[in-house]
């Protein structure tokens, strides 16, 4: 085979195999957001049960307990197990108080939080979600909302997308504030709260299809430079 017959062979083959190998790569990145962080309370702990994060409350210990879940945004298949289940307290001392979680969303963006959750009548019904960006000071995130009576089969899905400064962030920090408990027993159960991302450093497929073009550009280009 001629000299330069043989380096266009090698030249095609190298762009080729470039090409078979993003699209791999980009197919197995092409998946929905993974998830960082999943709270199934199914062995009625604070403890999170799968990947990495801590949860932390102000709320008085007693008043912490775990009862029936669901398998509304449940994942991996996990069964509905138990859920958190917080109440009022005393003189409904618990109004005001949280509960936090500190995820580091380190190597993912496009963070989006969703968990199931009811409350009973005299339960908190004015809750409040919020997001941090240091894990210190906290930002409200959407209206209030009030839990409905029963988990259903919708989760509340906090998509916070539009916040660049969780993306890639060692102090991403997640809270509920509990307000508008009018009973000492009244409820809130909380199950299945899930942290997601996507991949950092993957490229969206609108950037992939301009990266290949631009590399059998660089194909032509050099290809047209060898045959002057
Ligand atoms: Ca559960
Ligand atoms: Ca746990």
């Amino acid at each position: 085979m001629p000299m330069n017959q043989e380096r266009r062979l090698t030249r095609r083959i190298s762009f080729n195999l470039i090409t078979a190998i993003m699209l791999l790569f980009l197919a197995s990145h092409a998946t929905k957001a993974n998830e960082i962080a999943i709270w199934n309370f199914n062995d009625s702990n604070l403890i999170v049960d799968h990947g990495v994060g801590v949860l932390t409350t102000d709320i008085i210990t007693a008043n912490v307990l775990f009862a029936a879940g669901t398998t509304n945004n449940a994942r991996l298949g996990n069964p509905a197990g138990q859920a958190l289940s917080l109440q009022g307290g005393t003189g409904t001392v618990n109004n005001g108080r949280n509960i936090t979680f500190n995820v580091s969303t380190l190597g993912f963006s496009n963070i989006v939080v969703s968990f199931a959750t009811q409350g009973t009548s005299t339960g908190f019904n004015n809750n409040q979600f919020q997001y941090s960006l240091d894990g210190t000071t906290f930002v409200d995130f959407g209206p209030a909302y009030t839990p409905a009576t029963a988990f259903g089969t919708v989760p509340l899905v906090f998509t916070l997308t539009s916040i660049a400064g969780l993306n890639d962030n060692a102090n991403a920090a997640f809270r509920i504030v509990f307000n508008g408990a009018s009973s000492a027993t009244g409820t809130n159960r909380i199950d299945n709260f899930v942290v997601d991302g996507s991949p950092s450093g993957v490229p969206e497929p609108a950037t992939a299809a301009l990266l290949l073009s631009g590399l059998s550009g660089l194909y032509g280009l050099s290809k047209r430079r060898s045959r002057k």
